[in-house]
């Protein structure tokens, strides 16, 4: 078995990775090796502070005690269980837990592995719905210009970024876009959110006038979008979303991968908003990045219209190998657990004004066009060097690697949501440094 095929262990060609430049990565590689609350350690012995929680996921930071001790004693006791048809008690818990954080009425929880299959749920769920409702001819999906749904055929079908939809095909039909809330020129440096811009929401209006409502399923929106560069809604844009969809008997979904648990300062931007849409889906955060999983929380209205007809018929074709995983329940548990324990998912309401001031202390520097913010979410917009766009926000983000902060670039836009437990120094830590590596950039 030694020589297999001549792989050698540190031959790094055979993964393909993902969402990275596997040809420079491979010349340069930059490895992680250990974790411990706000740090990473690197394979040459570096402590790399965590500016963006992984990516978005380790909300209370690396390697929290109780969630390492609650994965390994479920592995132990007992590693898996059918999802289907039989039951174990962790995945029930964990629903009950998240029922009990989760804004008023959103009552049922499906499981996923990831985000992406999160929103591949919560669309079948939509479609489903009016379908056992009756309402057959609601076949539209509404996604956003910009938006970020995953990589599935769903997501990036309602998902608004050109780079992730353009390689494949005619994706889903049926499906019709926002304009995203991004009007550069109107809006560059606002603290938080925007107060113009609402109207944006009238859009939806003109494109459900257009299809007639009738034909409408679901309406699926970022309440912040984040893998786009970081786009804060204006001032009751959501409000308005929600008071659209609701008079057409459209439903709307809440993509919160990324605002949910405690990013904002509440445990849901829906309760940031004071918006409750009719599904959240989410991951990321769940387990604190541990074991994947995702889920989609729904109303009860959506739960009980599928409740009906013979009781040993299944309700929803829809499921996964691992939907409620032993393991990953355990590890969600021991998170919601910790985010307790610590008052994690209200902490970013305490710090977002620390954070939002010294974000805000980078304007001015070489290449800021723009600087946005919310809970403990930042974006840094530069520049682009002309005719060679995302190469100066990398090379910001291949420094900072090397001066010991880890941020996330997309596009020109360096993009940072660090772990809930960041203090006060190091986020001084974090900004000043990135300040010093802006003011060295071509
Ligand atoms: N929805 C949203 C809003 C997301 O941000 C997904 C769905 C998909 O989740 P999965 O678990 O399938 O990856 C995401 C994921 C970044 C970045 O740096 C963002 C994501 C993933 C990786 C990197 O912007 N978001």
């Amino acid at each position: 078995m030694s020589d297999r095929r001549n792989v050698t262990p540190n031959d790094l060609s055979a993964f393909w990775m993902p969402f990275t430049a596997n040809r420079q990565f491979k010349k340069a590689p930059r490895m992680f090796v250990g974790a411990k609350d706000m740090h990473y350690t690197t394979s040459d012995g570096r402590k790399v502070l965590d500016g963006t929680a992984g990516l978005w996921c380790v909300n209370a930071g690396h390697c929290r005690p109780k969630i390492v001790a609650a994965i390994a004693e479920q592995a132990a006791e007992m590693d898996y269980a059918p999802a289907f048809q039989m039951g174990h008690p962790k995945a029930f818990e964990l629903a009950n837990a998240l029922v009990n954080i989760a804004p008023e009425g959103l009552n049922h929880v499906l499981y996923t592995n990831s985000g992406s299959e999160s929103v591949e749920t919560a669309l079948k769920v939509a479609l489903a719905y009016h379908k056992v409702k009756g309402e057959g001819g609601r076949f539209r999906l509404i996604g956003r210009e910009r938006g970020y749904h995953g990589v599935n055929f769903g997501g990036i079908s309602v998902g608004g970024i050109v780079t992730n939809r353009k390689m494949f095909g005619t994706l889903l039909t049926g499906v019709d876009h926002m304009p995203h809330t991004h009007t550069p020129g109107a809006n560059q440096f606002t603290r938080g959110e925007r107060e113009t811009g609402a109207d944006l929401a009238t859009e939806l209006e003109r494109i459900v006038t257009l299809h007639d409502p009738s034909t409408i399923a679901a309406v699926i929106v970022e309440p912040v979008a984040g893998s786009t560069g970081v786009l804060i809604p204006p001032k009751g844009y959501l409000k308005k979303l929600r008071e659209i969809t609701k008079k057409h008997g459209i439903l709307l979904i809440f993509d919160e991968v990324i605002t949910g648990f405690g990013r904002l300062g509440t445990p849901f931007a829906a309760d940031y908003f004071d918006v409750i849409p009719d599904m959240i889906v989410c991951a990321k955060g769940l387990t604190n990045g541990t074991i994947p999983m995702g889920a989609v929380m729904v109303t009860s209205e959506i739960h009980d219209a599928f409740m009906q007809g013979p009781e040993h018929m299944i309700e929803f074709f829809h499921g996964y190998t691992y939907s409620g995983n032993p393991v990953a329940s355990a590890a969600g548990l021991a998170t919601l657990d910790t985010y307790r324990d610590d008052g994690l998912l209200t902490r970013g309401a305490e710090i977002a004004q620390y954070w939002e001031d010294a974000l805000h202390s980078l304007k001015g520097l070489p290449h800021v066009i723009d600087i946005r913010n919310l809970g403990l979410i930042g974006a840094v917009e530069l520049e682009p060097i002309a005719g060679s766009p995302t190469k100066r926000a990398f090379a910001a983000f291949v420094k900072a690697y090397e001066e010991g902060i880890l941020i996330r670039t997309t596009g020109d836009i360096i993009a940072m949501s660090p772990p809930l437990i960041i203090s006060k120094a190091q986020i001084d830590e974090l900004i000043g440094k990135l300040g010093g590596i802006l003011k060295t950039l071509e």
